[in-house]
């Protein structure tokens, strides 16, 4: 089959729930005259997600954002966190709304995870914690964190946005360090619309993410600085609505990742970003790095985007690049995956044969503009000698 731009194909496509599905339980929400505050359907989807998760707390939450500030607030004290540069703003933003400083670390260039040769050298007597991502929904080296982490008596927050229903070896993501923070975004594979969830085994800590998520209060006073984190029913309606699909969904996007991976096998100047190798992932990204002519990168992504294969550039500029955070030096494998690498359509909306198709589109426009590039650069270097 050829690709055919005029049905698109785009990054970050929602999953939606079921629609009769959905508005039976939008209908009866609204009928019940219990909308938002740790309602009946927001605790049955924290049940469920505990179960599914393997996880003794699930607190669910506006969005990962909030879950993030809401897990180091509950963790944390006044200091240093340490954390990827390469991840999206939420993840730094969050400490420093909380008033903690980010210390950045550079990646592993090939997994794009938080390096953790590096962590120990950027521990300092202010370091409080460690806030690794789950790149792509790859886990991270979860016991190599650990065993830094007690070694130097830090906490370890997860941000697992990208990562509900990945693992490690057989383990789900959502129990590893002292909290794991998760996305449901509605362009993440299992979504509430807006949403997300704070996951731990810790009792206290449970305790204490919920007073932080409502204000701080308990029942008999405000003895916290809270937020108001909490989810409403009808965001939990959704996330009710497509929990059931999700065991469909993940085995779909791993079998699409595999035609994917495979179309891009061999070629030279690109590649998959490997996803799969600690455990399974939800397999709901297929992310493409230019490992040769970087240069090309967003003329690419232009030129896909006019054939219908919408596509976006992940994560640029990298966070220690943004205003208020440009202490950090040069992070080369940091900018080299900020300046090189696409987030392409994946998962639920592309059948085998459009998937190969989109594949040797970008191959050949990749192959087109770089040949291009040669031809430039070669002119020049004949015009130089
Ligand atoms: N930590 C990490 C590592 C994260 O990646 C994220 C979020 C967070 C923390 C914070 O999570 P939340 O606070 O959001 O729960 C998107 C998502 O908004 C964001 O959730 C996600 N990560 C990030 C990787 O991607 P944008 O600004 O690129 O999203 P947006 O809304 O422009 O959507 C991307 C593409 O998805 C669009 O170009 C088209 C498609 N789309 C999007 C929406 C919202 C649709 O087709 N339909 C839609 O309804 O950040």
């Amino acid at each position: 089959m050829t690709w055919d731009p005029n049905v698109p194909a785009v990054f970050g496509k929602p999953n939606v729930a079921p629609t009769s599905v959905f508005m039976e339980r939008v209908a009866a929400v609204m009928a019940s005259g219990w909308l938002t505050n740790n309602g009946p359907r927001v605790r049955e989807l924290e049940e469920l997600i505990s179960e599914f998760l393997n996880v003794k707390h699930v607190v669910m939450v506006t969005n990962a954002t909030i879950g993030l500030q809401i897990a180091l607030r509950a963790l944390v004290s006044a200091g240093e966190v340490i954390m990827p540069s390469f991840t999206f703003a939420a993840t730094a933003q969050a400490a420093t709304w909380c008033g903690y400083t980010p210390r950045f670390v550079d990646i592993d260039p090939v997994s794009q995870q938080l390096d953790i040769n590096k962590i120990e050298a950027a521990i300092t007597p202010q370091t409080r914690a460690i806030l690794p991502v789950h790149m792509w929904g790859e886990a991270c080296d979860v016991r190599a964190i650990q065993d830094i982490a007690n070694k130097h008596g830090l906490k370890v927050i997860y941000d697992a946005a990208h990562a509900f229903g990945s693992t490690y070896g057989d383990i789900p993501v959502g129990g590893f360090g002292d909290a794991e923070v998760f996305s449901f975004h509605a362009t993440k594979c299992f979504n509430t619309l807006e949403g997300g969830a704070v996951t731990t085994n810790c009792d206290e800590t449970a305790e204490r993410l919920r007073q932080i998520r409502a204000f701080g209060m308990t029942p008999c006073g405000v003895d916290a600085i809270g937020t108001n984190g909490k989810m409403s029913e009808l965001h939990a309606a959704h996330g009710l609505s497509l929990l059931p699909e999700l065991p469909a969904i993940i085995r779909w996007n791993n079998h699409i990742l595999d035609v994917i991976e495979a179309s891009f096998s061999g070629i030279d100047g690109l590649r998959i970003v490997p996803t799969r190798y600690r455990g399974r992932t939800n397999g709901q990204y297929a992310i493409l790095q230019l490992t040769r002519h970087a240069e090309q990168r967003d003329a690419l992504i232009e030129s896909l985007n006019g054939r219908g294969i919408h596509c976006r550039p992940y994560f640029a500029p990298p966070c220690h690049l943004h205003t208020g955070c440009k202490d950090a030096g040069h992070l080369p494998h940091t900018e080299f995956a900020a300046a090189s690498t696409i987030a392409i359509p994946s998962g639920m909306q592309l059948s085998e044969a459009r998937a190969k198709a989109m594949c040797d589109v970008i191959v050949r426009e990749f192959h087109a503009l770089t040949s291009a590039y040669m031809t430039v650069a070669d002119v020049l270097q004949r015009k130089s000698a």
